[in-house]
This record gives structure tokens, sequence and C-alpha cells, in this order.
């Protein structure tokens, strides 16, 4: 299975599906929905979304039972971007090439705008259940998804990494590289895998999958999460990002470790057969990709 055509094929399917969503509605103001949707079109690589989906079908699942799951988790992710770029954060002018939704329109809207993305992205979860033995596995993926977005997932990752970017700044508080280590992993752990994590049972739940299936995809989804974090810091090697595994480890050791991470991901579908190969390809896309 090749990637691109993988991605080809179902990148149409989740923007249709937030197309859906997001169409003209009278009753949002009309600046507010033009800088929700600044950042979700063109959008990004949909990584997550497509993981949701290829996750569903690595369990004899549909794609298409996995779609509320796989816009559910686009949504929180654009409004932590659009809220990670904002003057009080990281403060960005651009992303994906493209002036920030603060830039593109004002500081107030864009925090706004993540606000209701973000709460818009429960709606999706709830609103996909039309049928009543859908209802406890959309239960749990909002329950999945709110731990993920929440104080102790990105609000809560958000909050260790300013502080360890001051700390960082800061001349006399360089701590232990193995202390570093341990922070770092805690960050990436709740910043970036914890959404992978949340996609992906989320979606495999969606489509069915069993308590062993979900724990085993919980699992995939921590380590590929963390891989794709160090593939992206290894892609910013040249950025002065404090928040980087190559603060506390080589090039080569990094890739080593993202490798290993991968593997043993990969491990745990190995005996899933032909439904799965979406998700191990997408796997391992995410961690080798070039940009
Ligand atoms: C402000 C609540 C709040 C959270 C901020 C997740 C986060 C916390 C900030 C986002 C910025 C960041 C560096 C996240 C780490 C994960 C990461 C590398 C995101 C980029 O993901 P891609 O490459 O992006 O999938 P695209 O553009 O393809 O969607």
């Amino acid at each position: 299975m090749d990637v691109d055509a993988y991605m080809a094929e179902r990148v149409p399917l989740i923007d249709a599906a937030l197309e859906a969503r997001f169409e003209l509605d009278p009753s949002v103001p009309a600046s507010l929905s033009g800088a929700m949707r600044h950042l979700l079109f063109p959008g990004g690589k949909r990584l997550r979304p497509l993981f949701a989906l290829a996750a569903a079908e690595a369990v004899g699942g549909s794609a298409a039972s996995a779609l509320p799951m796989a816009i559910a988790v686009e949504l929180v992710h654009t409004y932590s971007l659009i809220h990670d770029d904002l003057p009080c954060m990281d403060d960005d002018a651009l992303r994906r090439g493209r002036p920030t939704v603060h830039v593109a329109y004002d500081e107030a809207t864009a925090v706004l705008a993540g606000d209701a993305l973000l709460t818009e992205a429960f709606s999706v979860l709830a609103e996909g259940v039309t049928e009543a033995d859908q209802a406890q596995a959309a239960i749990e993926a909002v329950q999945r998804l709110a731990r993920a977005a929440g104080a102790a997932g990105l609000v809560g990752g958000q909050v260790d990494d300013l502080a360890f970017d001051a700390g960082k700044a800061a001349v006399d508080t360089r701590e232990t590289q193995g202390t570093d280590h341990a922070r770092l992993a805690s960050i990436h752990a709740r910043k970036t895998a914890a959404l992978f994590r949340a996609a992906i049972v989320g979606g495999a739940g969606l489509a069915g999958a069993n308590a062993a299936q979900r724990d085993e995809l919980d699992a995939l989804g921590h380590e590929v999460g963390i891989a794709f974090q160090i593939a992206d810091d290894l892609l910013d090697a040249d950025s002065d990002e404090a928040a980087s595994i190559l603060r506390v480890q080589g090039i080569e050791d990094a890739r080593l470790g993202a490798e290993e991470l991968l593997e043993r991901a990969l491990d745990r579908v190995e005996g899933w057969g032909e439904g799965a190969e979406s998700l191990r390809t997408l796997a391992r896309f995410a961690v080798r990709r070039q940009q």
C-alpha cells in the first residue's frame, strides 16, 4: 500500500466531511466563521484523522464509521495550533506558509475561533451517533478525546512546555540531562501522542473494536505519537525550539529511538492481516516523512 495513494483516496473524504460541517451558518458571526475556517482549509496533512480511519479498517470496520472521530480530532488539533500561535504562547505570524489566525483576523477572534472549534469537536462526536448500539463507543470516544485535550493532556502539556521553555531561557536553571529527558517525554506524551491515541482508539472503537484491540491500539498510538514528534524535531533541527528531543539527544540517537518506537508499534499489529496495512503504512510515513 502506497501512502500517497491512501491519502489521495481518504483526505477528500475527510475534507468533504469537514466542509459539510462548516457550511455557512447564518447564526454564526461571519468573522468567527471565517477565522474558524482559516486554518481548517486547505489544512495540513490530516494525519490524525487518517489514523482514525485506518484504525477502523484495521479492526475490520469501515472507514466511514470512524469519520466523526476523524473530524473531531482534526478540530481539536486545529484549535491547539491556533492557540499555540497566539502572542501569549509561541507568537507565530505564519502557519503552513500562511498568516496565523490572529494575524489574519485579530487576537480576540483567534481565541474565540479556537474555543468554538474545540466545542464543535465534541458536538460532532455526539451527533455522529445515529444508532443506539454506537452510543457506548461514542461516549468512550468523547471521554478519551476530552482527556487527551484537557488538563491532563494537551493543556497540561502546554503548561509544562511553557515552564520548560522559561527554564531553558534562564541562565542558572539547567537541570540534569536525565530530568530534562523525562520532562520532555512527558510533554510530548501529552502535547502530541495523546491526540494520536485518542484518534486511533476512538476511530477503532466506533468501528466496533473489542477491549483487547483498543488496548493494543492505545499503546501503538502512544509509540507512533512520540516517534512522530521526534521526527518533527529532527525536521526542525535548525530551529531553537526549547522542547526538542535534540536538547537531550544527538541526531543519530533520536533517529534510532524513533525507529525503535515505530518497530514496537508495528509489531503490535503485525498479525492483524491485510486490513491493518493502511495503519502500518501511515505509521511508517508519520515517523519517516521528510517534510
Ligand atoms: C495552546 C491548548 C494549547 C495547546 C498547544 C499541541 C499544542 C499544544 C501545540 C501545537 C504545536 C505543536 C508544536 C504541537 C506538537 C505536535 C505537532 C508537531 C503538531 C504539528 O502536527 P502536523 O505536522 O501538522 O500533523 P499539520 O499542519 O500537518 O496539521
